[in-house]
């Protein structure tokens, strides 16, 4: 853990383990290191100074905090009020274990940086591995995590929050676009998106599935402005060149979008490897984000990673699909989840009706979206901004003939992606109003 707080570089004055399990962690890390230690009483003595917080220290001092475990990160949270009371700043915490339960963002939303070593995710990937935990086991152990991502007010170690900072901790959280971006462990393509989603307000996808290339740059130039990401289908195009998708590229970088090559990736890793890669359309050169299908295995992510992860592209596993009575469901869904997380390196988010996954990282696109529910009589079903961005808790919607078949496309674009931009604010607000 001190190899950790080494690397990172942080600074502080002093150091505070959680009381009770990680008193002896914090114990052995000051004394090896010569640091300044401070102990916070959980109950102040009824003899004496009745200090809460026991050490040498100043106000305005940094204390960096130690804890064994965080599920929610409420006990942390417990002991950075005590601190905060005596004066003291914290900006950082270093956990041995995180539980994967809503903790970083919890605790991210009050200014404090948490550093897990290791997570549950890859805890049980570690001991599947070592055959150390079965099938049944680990699955079912990601689960309950996935299921079980609130703000409780009950640590793991038994340390109940006090009452009235109750309904604080309960409080569901939602962290911003930008507070994403900026998350310790996120890939760099999820975090450039988030980035420029906060940037430009936008959280709207056009899916641009015309069939020329000059309608498809006409497009890309004019809806540049109001878009997070353009999506494409290249292979309808009927004169598609290099050229196109090298212009693209270029518009792409003038209005800072992300290009998403919607192509569903979905055979084995050799072969997708060199449908990515090469063919007539080199989709790796130019696409920014592609998506697959997981029904092949790992390994369809394991090929076009092979391909997309050295160049800092990104891919989207199709967790849900909008279409009337698709497979994509249950089940299914839930080992998309796990396919995910397992190659976090390469996989961004999901395309999905709702959010799927719980962990702020990823990113959900949701399609099938029109300012008014419905379908297109071939299977399509609609959803409306408001439903996929505040009820559905998606971030991007995706939106074609919603814009493409307006009499004004660009005044459509703007309605869409006020929409949008307006269900997320309100999600975001507190009272969800
Ligand atoms: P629409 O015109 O808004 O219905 O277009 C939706 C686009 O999203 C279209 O390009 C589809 O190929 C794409 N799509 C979808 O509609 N549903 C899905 O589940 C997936 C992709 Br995956």
């Amino acid at each position: 853990m001190y190899q950790r707080v080494e690397e990172e570089g942080l600074q502080f004055d002093s150091v505070c383990g959680v009381p009770y399990t990680a008193l002896p962690i914090a114990t052995i890390i000051c004394s090896r290191n010569e640091l300044p230690m401070l102990i916070r009483r959980k109950e102040a003595k009824d003899y004496g100074t009745r200090r809460m917080v026991e050490g040498s220290y100043r106000e305005g001092d940094t204390c960096l905090i130690i804890e064994d475990t965080v599920t929610t990160g409420s006990s942390i949270i417990e002991t950075s009020e005590v601190l905060y009371k005596e004066g003291l700043k914290v900006t950082d915490a270093i956990v041995l274990m995180d539980r994967e339960q809503g903790a970083v963002e919890m605790l991210a939303s009050r200014g404090i940086h948490l550093h897990p070593i290791i997570s549950m995710f890859k805890l049980l990937n570690v001991l599947h591995a070592a055959q150390r935990i079965d099938d049944q086991t680990a699955q079912s152990v990601r689960e309950f995590i996935l299921g079980n991502n609130t703000f409780s007010p009950k640590e793991e170690n038994g340390n109940e929050a006090p009452a009235t900072k109750k309904p604080c901790v309960e409080q569901k959280l939602e962290l911003s676009y930008a507070d994403r971006s900026k998350l310790p462990n996120i890939h760099p393509l999820a975090s450039k998106l988030l980035k420029l989603m906060e940037d430009k307000r936008s959280n709207l996808c056009v899916s641009a599935d015309v069939t020329s290339s000059q309608e498809l740059l006409q497009l890309a130039d004019s809806l540049g402005p109001k878009i997070c990401v353009l999506k494409t289908h290249v292979d309808i195009l009927e004169d598609y060149t290099a050229d196109c998708c090298q212009r693209l590229q270029e518009l792409a970088g003038k209005h800072n979008f992300l290009i998403f090559e919607d192509r569903k990736f979905a055979d084995i890793g050799n072969t997708v490897k060199h449908q990515y890669q090469g063919g007539l359309y080199q989709i790796s050169s130019w696409s920014h984000i592609v998506n697959a299908h997981a029904v092949p295995g790992p390994g369809v992510v394991k090929g076009l990673s092979a391909v997309g992860k050295s160049l800092g592209r990104g891919c989207l596993l199709i967790a849900q699909m909008s279409s009337q009575g698709s497979l994509a469901t249950g089940e299914y869904t839930q080992a998309v989840l796990k396919m995910a997380e397992e190659q976090s390196d390469f996989v961004i988010g999901f395309i999905c009706g709702s959010k799927v996954g719980t962990r702020p990282e990823f990113i959900h696109m949701t399609p099938g979206v029109q300012m008014q529910a419905g379908g297109d009589g071939l299977g399509q079903q609609y959803s409306t901004p408001e439903e996929v961005i505040h009820t559905k808790a998606s971030d991007i919607i995706i939106v074609g003939r919603g814009v493409l078949e307006a009499p004004d496309r660009l005044k459509a674009a703007e309605s869409y992606r006020k929409s949008g931009w307006d269900a997320y604010t309100k999600r975001l607000s507190p009272s969800g109003q």
